[in-house]
């Protein structure tokens, strides 16, 4: 790696000076990053915001609940090995019950086919290994593969955590994955570019968190799209590494491509303190390189399409929930909030950790909040639980007597994984199938969706920093505000908190010795790659067939989606994630959080009888119904459609169950291009309100679908009961070779025709 990183450097002057050239002006970050990864230059000029670019990354990752699909797809291809360094992390598949050992133990039991199957790809094709326990995904990357000016892709929407250690780092479906180990350039648009400035320090209780839920509360759910967020000015330095990754990481809350750091001490340090100073040593060399122009940042409104400023000094702590990161309250609007609302005051439970709050910092402030409870015999008001990111970051806390004074205070330390912030979270304390008045919940992860922690829709999720989780599950209260509030000891008296302080890194090194990938075995072509045929859990994948012109005609609708539609409503997580490998097991799930107007009915839809009568079922048995008939259909979109994760299975289950085209007010990046990857056509409304024009037994045809082409717009015909017909327009995004997928029936396909034809 460091030779590759040191050649990959050494060629930064020469690039950017071309790169100059090409773009005739000083280059911000971001374009020093993305020009030095491109995979060829193109002959017509880049526009952000608009070309599709080819890029080639230096690295891919992908954790466990996303690589079975992308590696069945792998598989398909007939490649026999990786062509760039690729690793598989398990993380998301261990379910949070009694403890780290417990549950560690457990996971191997249930899931073992999984694990061998992703050992034995990982063997066979040249990848890493990162077994179960190892920690989660971009914890593991941040320790050992990120690099300041590099340029990794992932299959996880959090993979944008690298930006912390200032590398373009972004999140992408499985089949993404898949066309740059067979050795395809990424297809990406050309971001537009959004500076946000920090100047000032962070104060007393406010943290990195903090400063990603202001710009959530600026941005919402959908603000940073389009856009690569490149942080610039004097607050930057102020930030440890782990706190801008902290920042990146929760950037896919706000659907940015990605977010990124200019490099600087913090990350030297962070690389030199995990055992990469021959890395932090180069990139110490390279630092000039590793930002943007210095004119860029005397005249940032010339280079930047738009700009932020956030003035550290002024951040205070905030609390984003229930129900979406955007939803932000100050802290100090916390009581006047929840006096309005139903939610309870008291939460069930208090969580620290997940890939955006699970650092050695995060665990050092929780730690000193700890050791002062020890010293006042304060006592948590309700069950707390800490997943380190990390077995280094485990093992490190330890040996640091960290979670020493956690686990005295009653504590629950979980493995080093995903746990309750994907729904696999088998709580005993509330029975979640029967919990149906309102619960609280509080912890420093990232998203908050309904029903994602365990299952439960019931159980509002509020998310934070990691200290005021602590300082709520001291108080009891969702409410509690440290720079105002007292605690009351069992003496009568009342304390105020201390203003948590930790160290951000150890005082030597991490220990990472018990921590390393599995896959020191030379790649062994002879390998067996076992897939049960009666397995329900894994299967090989069999294409989609290209589209026909007859099934754009009469398509019913199956799902007019109203407000928030989420991958987690598409295609839920937690006990579904068993079914990751086995796309037709898992498209039993397909929807069933989702809001349909038709019916006003969480999941459910309605299928006529042969009486005609209307019938409502749930979403995806409809779904399975037409499929069988061989009856396309279709479904509206609201705003923002498919916002949050990775997961190409919200894409593929429509697909697989006869999906043919989606129409929505707009859609989240990832997963318009995972839609456009399977061969669904994903199409935007011209006319915001045209959405309001289908009903629920309307018929809907498109003509001409083979004459598709960039920029242009597609007719819909909407055929209502009574035989009166309605046309709207729409647009699309598809680029020249997205049309090409979309003809083919999927990217998969069309590889495999072009490498047929070679
Ligand atoms: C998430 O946080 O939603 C996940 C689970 O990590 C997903 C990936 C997945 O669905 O497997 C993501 O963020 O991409
Ligand atoms: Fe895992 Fe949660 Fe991070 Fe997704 S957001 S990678 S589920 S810890």
């Amino acid at each position: 790696m460091h030779t590759y990183i040191n050649n990959l450097y050494s060629t930064l002057d020469k690039q950017y000076k071309k790169a100059r050239k090409y773009f005739h002006h000083h280059l911000t970050y971001t374009e020093k990053i993305l020009f030095s990864h491109l995979h060829n230059i193109p002959k017509n000029t880049i526009q952000r915001g608009v070309s599709y670019v080819p890029m080639m990354p230096d690295r891919i990752a992908m954790q466990d609940a996303t690589a079975q699909m992308a590696m069945l797809q792998f598989i398909n291809s007939g490649i026999q090995k990786t062509s760039i360094p690729t690793s598989i992390h398990c993380d998301h598949l261990i379910t949070a019950n009694i403890g780290n050992k417990h549950d560690l133990k457990q996971a191997n039991i249930v899931n073992k086919e999984i694990y061998d199957f992703l050992q034995s790809v990982s063997i066979k094709y040249n990848l890493k290994f990162w077994p179960p326990g190892s920690g989660i995904i971009h914890q593991t990357i941040l320790e050992n593969y990120a690099f300041p000016g590099g340029m990794m892709i992932g299959t996880d929407s959090h993979t944008t955590n690298a930006g912390g250690l200032s590398m373009i780092a972004i999140g992408i479906g499985g089949s993404d994955a898949v066309d740059v180990m067979i050795g395809e350039p990424l297809i990406l648009k050309w971001p537009k570019i959004m500076g946000i400035k920090l100047t000032g320090k962070l104060h007393a209780w406010s943290s990195p968190k903090d400063v990603i839920l202001y710009l959530m509360k600026t941005l919402t759910v959908k603000g940073g799209t389009g856009y690569i967020l490149e942080f610039f000015g004097n607050g930057c330095s102020t930030i440890s590494a782990t706190g801008k990754a902290t920042i990146t990481n929760m950037g896919a809350e706000h659907g940015a491509t990605t977010s990124l750091f200019p490099y600087d001490d913090h990350i030297y340090k962070y690389l030199k303190a995990n055992n990469r100073s021959n890395i932090a040593q180069l990139s110490k060399t390279y630092a000039h390189y590793l930002k943007a122009d210095d004119e860029v940042y005397q005249n940032p409104e010339k280079f930047y399409d738009k700009i932020i400023h956030i003035n550290l000094d002024h951040i205070t702590q905030y609390i984003a929930g229930p129900y979406s990161p955007d939803n932000i309250t100050s802290i100090d609007n916390m009581k006047e909030k929840i006096k309005t609302t139903l939610f309870p005051n008291k939460p069930s439970a208090a969580l620290i950790g997940s890939c955006t709050n699970s650092s050695y910092h995060d665990i050092g402030k929780v730690a000193y909040l700890a050791n002062f409870a020890i010293q006042h015999n304060m006592k948590l008001k309700i069950p707390l639980f800490i997943t380190p990111g990390s077995q280094t970051t485990l093992i490190t806390t330890t040996k640091d007597k960290l979670l020493d004074p956690l686990i005295k205070l009653g504590a629950t330390i979980l493995a080093n994984a995903c746990g309750p912030c994907i729904g696999q979270w088998k709580r005993n304390t509330i029975n979640t199938s029967k919990h149906i008045t309102y619960n609280s919940i509080i912890s420093s992860y990232n998203r908050n969706f309904p029903g994602r922690n365990d299952g439960n829709i019931n159980t509002l999720s509020f998310i934070t920093t990691p200290e005021i989780v602590m300082a709520i599950a001291l108080s009891g209260d969702i409410t509690f505000n440290p720079n105002t509030d007292e605690i009351k000891l069992d003496n009568g008296k009342f304390i105020k908190l201390p203003i948590p302080k930790a160290e951000t890194l150890p005082k030597n090194i991490f220990h990472s010795e018990n921590n390393k990938d599995n896959t020191n075995i030379k790649t062994s072509k002879n390998i067996q790659i076992i897939i049960d045929k009666k397995s329900d859990r894994l299967s090989l994948l069999q294409p989609f067939p290209a589209p026909e012109q007859k099934q754009f005609y009469n398509m019913h609708i199956l799902l007019k989606s109203e407000g928030k539609c989420t991958t987690d409503h598409i295609s839920p997580a937690g006990e579904w994630l068993k079914f990751r490998g086995h796309l037709e097991n898992i498209s039993n799930n397909t929807y069933i959080n989702a809001k349909n107007t038709f019916t006003k009915k969480i999941g459910y839809g309605i299928l006529k009888n042969n009486k005609h009568n209307n019938i409502y079922k749930t979403l995806p048995e409809i779904a399975k119904s037409w499929k069988k008939q061989n009856i396309s259909w279709i479904v509206i979109g609201d705003d923002n459609f498919g916002e949050g994760s990775s997961r190409e299975h919200a894409a593929m289950q429509p697909r697989y169950l006869g999906c043919k085209t989606i129409i929505s007010r707009s859609f989240a990046r990832i997963h318009e291009t995972n839609l456009k990857k399977h061969g669904i056509l994903p199409l935007i409304f011209d006319t915001y309100n045209d959405y309001n024009k289908f009903n629920a037994i309307d018929k809907v045809d498109i003509n001409n679908i083979h004459d598709i082409k960039p920029n242009t717009q597609v007719l819909i015909t909407i055929k209502h009961l009574n035989n009166k017909k309605e046309y709207i327009k729409c647009h699309h995004t598809l680029s020249d070779i997205q049309i090409k997928w979309f003809q083919a029936g999927s990217i998969l396909n069309y590889f495999h025709n072009k490498n047929k034809t070679k």
